[in-house]
């Protein structure tokens, strides 16, 4: 990069910084765009000219919400709940809730600006939002977490609707939250409709949503390797988290003939080096979505390590799929993949690698996938959810499963398109940041000063 792109970069980081104190997450996703797109837009003056990376760092319309209930002894409890409406230019907003201790309005802005950009790679007509809760599901009574879900929805309703703004889960969000949620749009509006995605199947849900991000993680893997003359076939694969993510990204390792070797939850992980089989996978699926456990219970169950307090990283793999948090893979990690021999690292979760594990692995020789690409599967079967809404059918899951490995197939194309440089090496953060940003950059051309 040449001195004066770089001095660019950092100017407009510093306004950055100045309008938007106190929410370094924020800036962490703008500066990996930012980083990108200057240059691009150097070479393309049209949207320099109409200042589109200064309009599309800000978020169309913020909605900061009282949230208050009631536990089950009857005390009088308070949550703040959020909406980030980012950006409409080339569809309704679209994105997930987050219900965690640690939301705050920089972190779901980090998560609506990358939204923004996933979804205009799906290809389908999806605007950037996302919203959700300081609120702690875990340890929370199905009562509690009903009455906290009809609460939450009681304002959001307002501000959302299937051609407007259409919420699914996220961390904290999955089938139970999304029923209660829905049910409560529906009796405040007195409306069936595809509000919300994520939904359970016997009541408008599409198939395959649950498994779509974890299913979707691992055609893009697969389109990944292929770049690269490889397959999956006995790769070892290193996951992080148990949740929604990390459980269809190990079924789908599983199917496609790789050996899923760790998961993990907040206080630890497990280490399998026979491997997470199918029927060790339904176990730790009934531990997770139903017992509500920790994940040490598997190694106790299975006779294998458990690691508490620690990462996944330091096991040797072939391939690394940070499937949990923001920032899990920092660069003494990604120093430690490549010293281990990890040729792959494709993120489920979004911005699981900072800047300094990017850069480590990048320089290394290492394929790294950001998530807003790696990742776009979970919302790209919301688009197909949304569309099944409208024309009130369902497809089949063989005919849901096709179109989302399409899609994924799609979006590694944009990046092999924005990001082949000239060795032949294909850089997926700028590929995917380029891709995601002319279609959203082209409708905001064309809709005016908006
Ligand atoms: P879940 O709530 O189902 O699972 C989250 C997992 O991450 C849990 O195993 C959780 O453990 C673990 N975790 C949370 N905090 C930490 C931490 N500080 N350190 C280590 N592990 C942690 O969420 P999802 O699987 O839906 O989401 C996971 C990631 O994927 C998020 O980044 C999300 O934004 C992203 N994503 C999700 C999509 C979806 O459709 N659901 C789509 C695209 C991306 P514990 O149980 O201890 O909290
Ligand atoms: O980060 C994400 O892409 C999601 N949590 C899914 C969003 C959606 O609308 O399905």
């Amino acid at each position: 990069m040449i001195a004066t792109q770089k001095a660019a970069i950092e100017k407009f980081m510093q306004m950055v910084e100045k309008r938007n104190p106190g929410q370094p997450e924020f800036h962490q996703a703008v500066y990996e765009v930012a980083q990108a797109i200057i240059p691009f837009t150097e070479e393309h003056p049209q949207y320099k000219k109409a200042a589109i990376l200064e309009r599309i760092i800000e978020a169309e319309r913020i909605i900061i919400f009282r949230v208050p209930w009631m536990d089950d002894e009857g005390n009088y409890r308070v949550n703040r709940g959020y909406r980030v409406q980012m950006n409409s230019a080339i569809g309704p907003y679209k994105g997930g809730l987050r219900f965690h201790p640690t939301v705050t309005l920089s972190i779901l802005k980090f998560l609506a600006f990358e939204q923004t950009f996933k979804n205009s790679l799906t290809t389908l007509p999806m605007g950037g939002g996302k919203g959700g809760s300081d609120f702690d599901p875990k340890g929370k009574s199905d009562n509690e977490v009903m009455r906290f879900c009809q609460s939450f929805m009681t304002e959001l309703f307002r501000h959302i609707d299937k051609d407007t703004d259409v919420p699914a889960g996220d961390m904290g969000v999955g089938g139970r939250e999304i029923g209660f949620l829905f049910g409560q749009f529906k009796r405040l509006k007195n409306e069936f409709s595809g509000v919300l995605t994520g939904k359970g199947y016997a009541y408008g849900g599409s198939h395959i949503r649950p498994e779509a991000t974890g299913y979707g993680l691992l055609f893009f893997v697969e389109e990944m390797l292929k770049a690269r003359g490889e397959n999956i076939k006995g790769k070892k694969v290193v996951v992080s988290g148990s949740g929604n993510v990390s459980q269809y990204a190990i079924e789908k390792v599983i199917q496609l003939g790789g050996i899923p070797i760790t998961a993990s939850d907040s206080d630890g992980f497990v280490y399998d080096p026979a491997g997470i089989d199918a029927k060790k996978l339904a176990y730790l699926m009934e531990l997770k979505n139903v017992k509500r456990g920790r994940i040490s219970e598997y190694a106790e169950t299975y006779g294998c390590k458990y690691y508490a307090g620690k990462k996944p990283w330091m096991i040797p793999c072939d391939i690394a799929l940070p499937c949990a948090v923001q920032n899990e893979l920092v660069e003494t990690d990604a120093g430690v993949l490549v010293n281990n021999g990890c040729m792959l690292v494709a993120e489920g979760a979004n911005m699981p690698t900072t800047p300094g594990g990017i850069d480590v692995l990048q320089r290394n020789g290492v394929a790294y996938a950001p998530g807003k690409a790696s990742n776009a599967g979970g919302v790209a079967v919301s688009g197909l959810e949304m569309s099944q809404n409208s024309v009130r059918m369902s497809w089949t899951r063989e005919e849901v499963e096709n179109r989302l490995k399409g899609i994924m197939q799609d979006v590694h194309k944009q990046c092999e398109k924005y990001g082949k440089n000239g060795d032949g090496i294909i850089d997926y953060v700028k590929g995917a940041n380029i891709g995601g940003f002319v279609r959203v950059a082209d409708a905001m051309l064309a809709q005016g000063h908006v």
